[in-house]
This record gives C-alpha cells, sequence and structure tokens, in this order.
C-alpha cells in the first residue's frame, strides 16, 4: 500500500515578488489557498517548503528531521544574525553555545534587567517631561533599551548612545529590505562588530576588566567542548546577539503602546499594576502583532511525514506569524484579548512569536523570558508612571514591511510623570 501524497504546490518559476506583496500573510494565505498546513512554492528560484500551525511546529523543531546548518540566507546572516554565530549551529556544538546563552538567564540576572528597565524608564519619564517638543518613541526607546543592554552585558557604550542605538537597530530593521537601505544594516554590522571584537580582545590581554558574571566577561573566557576559547569574532557576533535583539524590543514597546490606546477597556485592568494582567496583555502584544515573520530550517535527510516527502536539503519555512494566528489553534485569533492567556496550555508550539519548541536542544529565543520581562516593565511605564498625548498621526501598519511598525513610530507629547 502506497500512502504518500503529493505535497500541495504552487506552480511557477518564482513567488518572491508575492512573498514581498503578501508579507506576513503569505504563508496562512496559501495554507487556506490549498487547504493544508504543508505546501511548497519557490522563492529566489529554490524550492521551499512552508510549514504553518501546531502540528506542523513539532515537527519542524525535531532535530532529527531539520538541521539549520546553511539554513539562514546570506542578506540575513550579514545583517541579523552575524556568521558563525549559535542560529547556525547544530547537535553537541549547539547545544554548547546555546547552554553559554542560558547560563544568563538566571532569575537575579532576569530581576537585574527588570530593575535596569524600570531606572533607565525613570530617567526617560524625567527628560521627556522637560521637553515641548514632541518625542518619538520608537527612537527613545531604542536608547532607552541600548543603555539596558549595555549594562546588563558590561559592553560599555560611552557616549555614543545615539550611534549604537541606530546601528544596532539597522541590523534588524534592513535585514528584510532590499538596496542601498539593507547595505545600510551590513555596514553597521561590520562597524558593531569590529568595536565589539576589540572589546573582547581587551578583555583577553586584560586592558579592560568588566565584572565577571557580566557576558562580556563569561562569552570572552567561555571555553568550547575541546577547551578552547571561542574565536574572537565569534564572541562579537554572540555579544551582538545580546544587544541587538535587546534593541528589537523597541518594536514590541511601540505596538505596546498602539494596543493601548486602541483597547481602553484592557488598559483598564493593568491599573493595579497586578502582574498577571501585565503579563497577559504583554502576551497578547507578542501574538498579536507581527514582528520575525517565520525562521528557516533544511530537511537533514529524507523523510516522509503525514504522507509527504520532503527531501533532504529543502529548504523549510515555519510561519511563526502564521501559527500565532491559526485558525486550528485559536479561536477569534484577529481579536487582542489578553484574556485567551488565562486558559492558554503553555504549548510549546502553537504561540511562538519568538520560535517554539525547547531553549537548550533547539533554537528558540534565548532571550524570551528578557523580553517578556522588558514588556512588562514598559507596559506598567506606559500605563501607570506617565501621562502623555498621542497627537493625530499615521498609526496603521503594514503587513508587508518586515519588520513591521506604526507607521508613525508613536508620537507622544505633553508627556508628565503620574
Ligand atoms: C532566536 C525572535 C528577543 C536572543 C530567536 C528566534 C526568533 C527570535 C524567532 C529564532 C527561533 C528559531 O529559529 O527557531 C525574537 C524576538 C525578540 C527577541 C521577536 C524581541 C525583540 C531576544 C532577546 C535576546 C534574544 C532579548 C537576548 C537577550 C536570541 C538568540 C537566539 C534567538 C541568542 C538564537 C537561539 C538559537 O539559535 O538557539 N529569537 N527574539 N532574542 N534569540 Fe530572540
Ligand atoms: C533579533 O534581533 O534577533 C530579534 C528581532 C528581529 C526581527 C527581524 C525581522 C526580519 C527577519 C527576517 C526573517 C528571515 C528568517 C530566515
Amino acid at each position: 500500500m502506497n500512502n504518500k501524497h503529493t505535497m500541495p504546490i504552487e506552480e511557477g518559476f518564482d513567488h518572491s515578488l508575492k512573498l514581498l506583496q503578501e508579507g506576513y500573510q503569505f504563508i496562512l494565505n496559501r495554507s487556506h489557498m490549498f487547504h493544508s498546513n504543508v505546501f511548497e512554492t519557490k522563492l529566489l528560484a529554490e524550492k521551499t517548503i512552508c510549514l504553518t500551525g501546531k502540528e506542523t511546529a513539532k515537527l519542524f523543531y525535531d532535530n532529527d528531521k531539520f538541521t539549520r546548518v546553511g539554513a539562514a540566507p546570506k542578506r540575513i546572516e550579514k545583517t541579523l544574525f552575524g556568521q558563525g554565530g549559535v542560529q547556525g549551529l547544530d547537535g553537541d556544538a549547539h547545544r554548547e553555545r546555546k547552554g553559554m546563552f542560558m547560563s544568563l538567564m538566571t532569575k537575579e540576572s532576569l530581576q537585574e534587567i527588570s530593575e535596569l528597565t524600570e531606572e533607565e524608564w525613570r530617567k526617560a519619564i524625567t527628560s521627556w517631561g522637560l521637553r515641548d517638543d514632541t518625542i518619538v518613541l520608537y527612537d527613545e526607546s531604542k536608547k532607552i533599551l541600548a543603555l539596558v543592554a549595555s549594562k546588563w552585558t558590561g559592553i560599555p557604550i560611552g557616549e555614543d548612545i545615539d550611534d549604537w542605538s541606530k546601528e544596532l537597530g539597522l541590523m534588524f530593521e534592513t535585514a528584510a529590505a532590499l538596496g542601498p537601505s539593507h547595505w545600510k544594516g551590513r555596514m553597521a554590522r561590520s562597524k558593531i562588530e569590529d568595536r565589539v571584537e576589540v572589546l573582547v580582545k581587551k578583555v583577553r590581554t586584560g586592558a579592560i576588566q568588566p565584572e565577571q558574571d557580566r557576558a562580556l566577561y563569561k562569552f570572552s573566557w567561555h571555553r568550547d567542548t575541546n577547551g578552547e576559547l571561542v574565536d574572537e569574532k565569534i564572541v562579537a557576533v554572540e555579544l551582538i546577539n545580546l544587544l541587538r535583539p535587546i534593541v528589537a524590543i523597541s518594536v514590541y514597546i511601540c505596538f505596546t503602546a498602539l494596543a493601548i490606546h486602541h483597547y481602553p477597556e484592557e488598559v483598564e485592568k493593568l491599573k493595579t499594576g497586578d502582574q498577571e494582567h501585565l503579563k497577559r496583555f504583554v502576551q497578547e502584544v507578542r501574538r498579536y502583532y507581527p514582528f520575525f515573520p517565520f525562521t528557516a530550517a533544511r530537511v537533514k535527510d529524507d523523510f516522509t511525514w503525514g504522507g509527504y516527502e520532503f527531501e533532504k536539503g529543502t529548504l523549510t519555512l515555519l510561519d511563526l506569524y502564521g501559527t500565532n494566528h491559526h485558525p486550528d489553534d485559536w479561536e477569534n485569533p484577529d481579536r487582542f484579548e489578553p484574556d485567551r492567556f488565562i486558559q492558554w496550555d503553555k504549548s510549546p508550539f502553537d504561540f511562538i512569536p519568538q520560535g517554539g519548541g525547547e531553549y537548550d536542544i533547539g533554537h528558540r529565543c534565548a532571550g524570551e523570558w528578557i523580553t517578556i520581562d522588558i514588556m512588562k516593565v514598559s507596559l506598567d511605564n506606559l500605563v501607570n508612571k506617565m501621562r502623555y498625548e498621542l497627537p493625530e498621526q499615521e498609526l496603521q501598519f503594514s503587513m508587508n514591511e518586515i519588520p513591521s511598525l506604526p507607521e508613525s513610530k508613536i508620537i507622544i507629547r505633553n508627556v508628565k510623570r503620574k
């Protein structure tokens, strides 16, 4: 008996243009069209399998079936990820490197990053209160977060906060861009990599001595499974894998401010500062708004799943945005309802804005807890610690610009401490 089926195929030579047009909805649109959570298409003229929904997320995170080696497109490596970092490792090498990241995520260290965030918000609210011009929340949040990241990792950024926050921002803002803006991101990466590499060298020669529990110290002196120090360039890439995504939380801060504006009845529930309510709201912001569209791997060896054949080497995308909105897994997925998280069963596969599966042996985001904590502190500050006005502005966000952001980047004015 032959149980094999043919995977639904989007015929044609290349559909990259449609990916640009449909953005975050590209995979879910085709999944509806084919009535299938698995289908094949062609992107940049390469055969590509697309997966969406909880069941296929489980498959995607099976380390025996998929590899990350050679999965990230060059343009993503040159801007967002860097070369030689944890995102492109597999097996023991991955587990060992990921351990280096996860060892930073202790309760104490998470508590510290929340306190640092609170402190930077406090200073920012005070300084905004002295201004009579308008404030662009996105740009200011990137600065707040760059300062938090610098203090938490021990990477000194001195007086250059404007440059660091802009350049770290460019790395994720331009990863999916075309033309000159993409090249700005590549240049920003090489500049920051050089600066961080110099710092790593200085740590190793003793010219600077960061505190021993800071990432700058720990990563610089980290030894791999062979007992060797990690190449300085790669240490720089991994330190940037802390700095850049902390700054990227600014995107979520803008969507949080947008949700505060659009859902006042939900904001009422936050006014007691109750941690559970803050957390539900933050989780719903991460589920509802678009950010990281999909993640990529390659088929490790030929296998069959659900009757479909997966051929070794095939590029495979897991739809993160679509899985968070999948009608099989979420009731009224297109409504903003923080209370849905009261019932949520904590599945590692249906709510995956920062990837799914496991942290230690899989590629799930090392900074997910940090993200949630920083967002909770930021939400509490926006709702309970400051008053501000939102003047008339373009609050709509695009579904095909990656990453998306409210168009005006959230302009506020007349900030006062509450
Ligand atoms: C991996 C999203 C914040 C560090 C990932 C992945 C996604 C993601 C989608 C890949 C998952 C996969 O391929 O399976 C985000 C988003 C963030 C965020 C949307 C919000 C701004 C952070 C923060 C940190 C961080 C704050 C660190 C402080 C990492 C690292 C990896 C990763 C090191 C690689 C993990 C691995 O390959 O094993 N993130 N992330 N991220 N993230 Fe985040
Ligand atoms: C980070 O800096 O790591 C966190 C947020 C980055 C969002 C970037 C969105 C563009 C990603 C394109 C995805 C292609 C994956 C193969």
